[in-house]
């Protein structure tokens, strides 16, 4: 099964889509994809999992570490790098199954040709553990020198985030630096080892601290440096400079071996579970695999209470936050192999519970009003002013953090899948049903009674198209508000059957009585926008239909600058019915149950051209309800379109001002959702699990597997159904 991505020949036009697309990670941390003698110059960085730090009157962001992987050659003391001369040969690879990144380039300096090899990774049994292997061959007899160590010169986008910085050299190469805003600390250390002879000393300016290993070399002979890095961080640990340091300073070349062995046994024991096989079409195959490898480098599988950002671990961009992407779009493909992945993930938005209260507090509402773009805590780092205007360079105002309140019914619909996935009561004890009762309050205090109509609306809102702000009766927002309440009512009797003394005491410590007798009056009578007899089809918002009916190929056309932002105050599809993603379709695909076949492909067919597909959200959940409506051909184009969204790079970077590029596990998850819930139709039902293939013509089968209830089972899907055997 093809399982390596590589580029051959070298592309420094590219340095910074490949530093995304060659991304490793382990949950911990992310290494972008680039060349070991990159700087910040090429968006070199080593993202940190759930630390944060702000700069005052900037963004508050993730931190990036200091890179230890920064490592440049001299030959007979010229320096050589793809920085300095095109190499005559050159390539770069990433084995999906290890998670394992390597390099090759040649130079031809005068007589001598010169290779350099490098592999390296983020270890997925010790996450503290990174590993570079580092080897030159030379045709000539010459010196080289490897200069190797830490390069503390960041790449920052609302930085510095680091200072204080101090160095210690020796056996041990270990830089330690403090954030900004709350003095956390970040260790870096690294360890070499060489079996060829060598000289070495050090050179420490402010931010580098470096090893300089000489070598003299024969013609033919090929030396290699085998480098134990260590990164730890006050995240997690009370002295990450001590702990760094005793964690390298016993450490042999014997240990690095055993790292490297680790490492790949627990890769194996992944992609044993989480492998799918498209058989009969090698893009779709390679691709899906490549979106399962993303989603799972960035999972936190070391930890519970850390979730996962819209953009992994490639950057900090999106400040690093969580939106819903994590819920709606990557937890359908954790919950089928770890729930206890899901459960932590969970625990996540159960510990920003008091920040998602504060939240509701200040803008006049009660009960939990989650982040739109959480932080550690739940903390929301949303700017008001979230997009910069690209003409007059002024921030724009933006409605996403007051108005996106679909956000905690967003996260009350995953609980409940999990829930219902899992069986598991301990989750909802632990928390998760005072955040859907909190969730439902928060509602409650949102809706708005029309005594004319006898029905509740939620105004002034934010729908998952995000183009259209401040928005009357977004029909996916007031279904999955009361979605949210009747789940919230639902958990509790559920619960209240099996443990009645948790229920009653939650209830009392919440003083959720009345508000428990109001859920059951209005839910009912939220207004949720229904297909409309005439035509079939929902109105997104009130006044949606009467808005400009026009194309988004007509909106490019109008713009003025291609990094124009076209939705807030002034964009170009403001006025207009061109949304930017999925968002009555979104509805639909969520509670497809409650449409007709015919009101589905009705508002398919009305609202996918109308949609850019300006979030990367978009396409898997067209191609999930085109599934449902028969129309496999359709979705297999919006299947490609997520599945290769990091291979290709083919997204949108900008929205105006703001670069937003970097990975897009929600598309990645996508890819997994479409293929297996869409394509093999399988669905669990009250009866078990079941499989209802619709495959494109192309693919002959796709085989995965998916652990329920303590069992795993191998399906095939084909054009002829499907087989399930428990392993
Ligand atoms: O969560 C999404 C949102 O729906 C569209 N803008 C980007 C966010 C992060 O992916």
């Amino acid at each position: 099964m093809q399982h390596i991505l590589t580029e051959d020949g070298f592309q420094p036009e590219a340095a910074v889509h490949f530093g995304n697309k060659f991304l490793v990670a382990n949950g911990y941390l992310g290494v972008r994809g680039t060349l070991e003698e990159y700087t910040k110059e090429e968006l070199a960085a080593i993202n940190l999992a759930g630390l944060y730090d702000q700069v005052p009157d900037k963004w508050r962001e993730p931190v990036n570490a200091p890179n230890p992987f920064f490592t440049f050659i001299r030959v007979a003391q010229q320096l050589v790098s793809v920085k300095t001369q095109v190499p005559v040969a050159h390539s770069q690879s990433l084995d999906l199954y290890t998670a394992i990144h390597q390099r090759r380039s040649e130079f031809a300096v005068k007589n001598n040709h010169i290779t350099i090899e490098a592999k390296r990774t983020a270890s997925a049994a010790e996450v503290h553990t990174l590993l570079l292997d580092y080897q030159v061959t030379v045709t000539e007899k010459t010196t080289l020198e490897i200069v190797t160590g830490i390069d503390g010169d960041i790449w920052d986008i609302n930085g510095p985030h680091l200072q204080d910085y101090q160095m210690e050299s020796g056996q041990i190469l270990q830089l330690t630096a403090a954030t900004q805003e709350s003095g956390q600390q970040v260790s870096v250390g690294e360890k070499v080892f060489s079996e060829t002879p060598h000289e070495e000393y050090f050179t420490v300016d402010q931010k580098h601290l470096l090893r300089h290993l000489s070598f003299k070399l024969d013609a033919g002979e090929t030396v290699k440096i085998s480098k134990l890095i260590k990164i730890y961080h006050c995240g997690e640990q009370q002295n990450p400079q001590r702990a760094c340091r005793e964690s390298l300073v016993t450490a042999t070349a014997k240990d690095i071996q055993q790292a490297w062995e680790a490492h790949k046994k627990v890769w194996q024991a992944r992609w044993a579970l989480t492998d799918v096989e498209i058989a009969g079409d090698e893009a779709a195959d390679f691709a899906l695999r490549y979106s399962l490898y993303q989603l799972q480098i960035i999972a936190p599988h070391h930890c519970s209470g850390l979730s996962i950002p819209a953009r992994g671990l490639s950057g900090q961009t999106y400040k690093g936050a969580v939106f819903w992407d994590t819920e709606m779009f990557m937890m359908p493909f954790f919950l089928h192999h770890d729930s206890e992945l899901v459960r932590n993930l969970l625990q996540y938005r159960i510990d920003s519970l008091t920040e998602a209260r504060k939240k509701a507090a200040s803008y006049g509402y009660r009960g939990a009003f989650f982040a739109w773009e959480s932080q550690e805590g739940g903390f929301d780092a949303t700017s008001d002013y979230n997009v910069v205007d690209v003409f007059t360079k002024r921030p724009q105002r933006t409605y996403f953090k007051d108005k996106q309140i679909h956000i905690s019914g967003d996260i009350v619909y995953a609980l409940k899948q999990y829930f219902q996935y899992t069986g598991d009561d301990q989750l909802l004890l632990a928390g998760g049903l005072e955040l859907a009762l909190e969730a439902a309050r928060f509602y409650l205090s949102y809706l708005y009674y029309k005594p004319e109509k006898d029905h509740y609306e939620l105004i002034d809102v934010l729908g998952p198209d995000e183009y259209h702000e401040r928005v009357y009766n977004n029909a996916y927002t007031s279904k999955i508000a009361q979605f949210t309440m009747t789940t919230a009512l639902q958990l509790t009797e559920e619960l209240r059957s099996r443990h009645p003394e948790v229920v009653t005491e939650l209830l009392e410590k919440l003083t959720f009585s009345e508000d428990l007798a109001a859920l059951k009056i209005m839910a009912p009578k939220i207004f949720v926008p229904k297909p409309a007899a005439s035509t079939g089809l929902i109105e997104q918002f009130d006044g949606y239909f009467k808005l400009e009916d026009t194309l988004p190929k007509i909106l490019k056309q109008r713009l003025l600058d291609p990094k124009e932002y076209w939705g807030g105050a002034y964009g170009v599809a403001s006025d207009t019915q061109v949304i930017k993603q999925a968002d009555v379709i979104m509805l639909q695909y969520l509670f497809s149950n409650e449409y007709t076949q015919e009101e589905l492909t009705k508002n398919w067919q009305y609202y996918e051209p109308r949609t850019e597909h300006g979030s990367s959200l978009s396409a898997c959940i067209y191609g999930l309800t085109a599934c449902l409506i028969g129309k496999e051909e359709w979705a297999y184009d919006y299947f490609m379109k997520t599945a290769e969204v990091d291979l290709t790079g083919e997204s949108k970077s900008f929205a105006g001002d703001l670069y937003i590029g970097g990975t897009h596990p929600a598309a990645n998850g996508g890819a997994w959702m479409v293929a297996v819930l869409g394509f093999c139709g399988l669905k669990i039902t009250k009866n078990g699990i079941q499989s209802q293939p619709r495959l494109p013509q192309k693919w002959r089968q796709v085989s995965f597997k998916i652990c329920y209830q303590g069992q795993t089972y191998q399906i095939n899907c084909s054009h002829e159904g499907s087989q399930m055997t428990i392993i």
